[in-house]
């Protein structure tokens, strides 16, 4: 594992830091190199440089062994922590649900002063709960930028944080995970409710019940071409300036109903442009679906097993950003339930919490995270590195999912009888508790192998037996060698 997410980088580029203003309306960004600046290497993908090529082939490999992701939604929306006009359920979307001009959202910049925010301390929470890869919201959809861009002044440059400590939370989120061995990966919004030349009529073309196209500065010539070369500025400045990304994650494709959104934002030439400065880099499907590599259902595990590449993004309580009133948060039992049901169906876990404006992690999801953390250090093994199960049908004391020539069978209800069947006609080997390499007698029977378990389950969530198949294949992903298209 640490092979692969030991960082495959030969050069790192600096930050010169801006403390300069830029009008929000002076953007056209130039697709080209930030000057004195020298494009990151990943080592594996030397040779293959070359803009537009197929980028590094390898690029999916550490993506297969981590499964388990911390999504974090951090910006200006942390200031209202999800409270306005005596409505308590706003978070990340609150500009566009509460109607604020630009102005008016922008009040909450001086209270964004994120005095307790401590990087290394967010990456411990991820590390310890067995998470192996962060992605954070560089830019959500109300185009505030958490980085200091020098192609808008809609950024953390204008917090009073900023003006007093000069603080990069992308530099020191990229930093802090690269020393832990954590993949550092950027999320990046479409749509851009403030942005000038982002037209109003894409900013939420999916608002029931709110027939005026929102936009903090509506302009009604709007050129969403200078808004696509803002794009590949920004997105420039961040394959750049923070050491390997591994995954840039695109998001709002919603906003484009009934247009071509690849088109208008030249998807091929954003994508070209991430390879070109680094090649292992892997994009969302969200962007455009036939140039990503993986898909991401949102909020919901798909019922079966998939035959391509996937990862389920999901909220820990009910909001991605900081919502103070929300605590219907999931307990680990739940969390670690659905971290098995994703495995055995081939995909990946993106678990999200929401920071406050303070810059701390909600106390309830580091607790419930924590709790994760003790069942992944047990039953990591059973996690990390495995492809779905090999049957159509989870069984109905839990589930399944695969390694070359071993099962990892995924109890949640432990057997009253001592006794655990499977509907399999390859005889096991031998059979053992992850937990405590305690070794289980197998019996085989027609079309089924039974296996003798413990009267105790050594976890009272989710207990990993793992079955040695001699022989045994199991199934890989194909779709992350080839074609990867699965729809949200
Ligand atoms: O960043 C998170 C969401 O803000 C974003 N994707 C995840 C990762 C997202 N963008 N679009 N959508 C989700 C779909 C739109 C959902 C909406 Fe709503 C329903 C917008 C308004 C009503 C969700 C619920 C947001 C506000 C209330």
């Amino acid at each position: 594992m640490n092979k692969h997410l030991a960082l495959r980088f030969a050069l790192r580029a600096t930050f010169a830091a801006l403390g300069v203003a830029i009008q929000l309306t002076a953007v056209a960004a130039p697709d080209q190199p930030a000057g004195g600046l020298t494009a990151p290497v990943f080592s594996p993908s030397q040779g293959n440089q070359v803009r537009g090529a197929s980028h590094d082939p390898a690029r999916m490999d550490w993506f297969r062994q981590a499964k388990f992701g911390m999504f974090i939604h951090w910006g200006l929306y942390a200031v209202p922590a999800g409270e306005w006009n005596g409505r308590t359920n706003f978070a990340e979307w609150i500009q566009l649900e509460a109607n604020l001009p630009t102005d008016e959202y922008a009040k909450f910049i001086p209270q964004f002063d994120p005095e307790k925010f401590d990087a290394q301390a967010w990456v411990r929470v991820a590390k310890e709960a067995g998470m192996k890869y962060i992605v954070f919201t560089a830019k959500h959809h109300d185009g505030f930028c958490l980085w200091p861009t020098q192609l808008s002044d809609w950024s953390i440059c204008r917090t009073p944080w900023w003006q007093r400590t000069h603080r990069d939370p992308v530099k020191e989120l990229a930093d802090a995970c690269h020393e832990a061995g954590l993949v550092f990966c950027l999320y990046y919004s479409l749509p851009d409710w403030n942005y000038p030349d982002f037209p109003a009529k894409y900013s939420q073309t999916n608002m029931k019940g709110n027939p005026n196209a929102f936009h903090g500065s509506p302009k009604p010539d709007a050129d969403i071409t200078k808004y696509a070369a803002y794009m590949k500025g920004q997105l420039r400045e961040l394959l750049t300036h923070y050491g390997p990304i591994g995954i840039i994650w695109f998001d709002g494709g919603g906003s484009f109903k009934g247009v071509d959104r690849s088109q208008l934002l030249d998807a091929k030439g954003i994508v070209d442009l991430i390879h070109g400065l680094q090649p292992a880099c892997l994009v969302n499907n969200r962007l455009d679906a036939k140039l990503g590599d993986f898909g991401n259902p949102e909020q919901k595990i798909p019922a079966t097993k998939q035959a391509t590449a996937f990862e389920v993004n999901m909220t820990l309580n009910n909001h991605w950003g900081f919502n103070k009133f929300d605590q219907h948060w999931k307990p680990a039992s739940d969390v670690i339930g659905k971290l098995a049901d994703i495995a055995s169906k081939g995909g990946s876990f993106l678990l999200d919490v929401g920071p406050t404006a303070g810059g701390e992690f909600p106390p309830d999801a580091v607790r419930i995270l924590n709790e994760v953390g003790k069942w992944m250090a047990v039953n990591g093994e059973a996690i990390y590195g495995s492809t779905a199960s090999p049957f159509d049908q989870a069984p109905a004391w839990g589930r399944v999912a695969a390694k070359p020539g071993k099962l990892y069978l995924h109890v949640f209800d432990w057997p009253t009888d001592g006794k655990l069947t499977l509907k399999c006609a390859v005889k096991p080997a031998k059979s053992w508790l992850l937990a405590d390499k305690t070794e289980c007698a197998v019996k085989q029977g027609l079309g089924e192998f039974t296996i003798s378990v413990p009267a105790h389950s050594p976890d009272k969530d989710d207990s990993v037996i793992v079955v040695e198949l001699a022989g045994f294949v199991a199934p890989l992903h194909e779709a992350a060698h080839s074609a990867r298209v699965i729809e949200n």
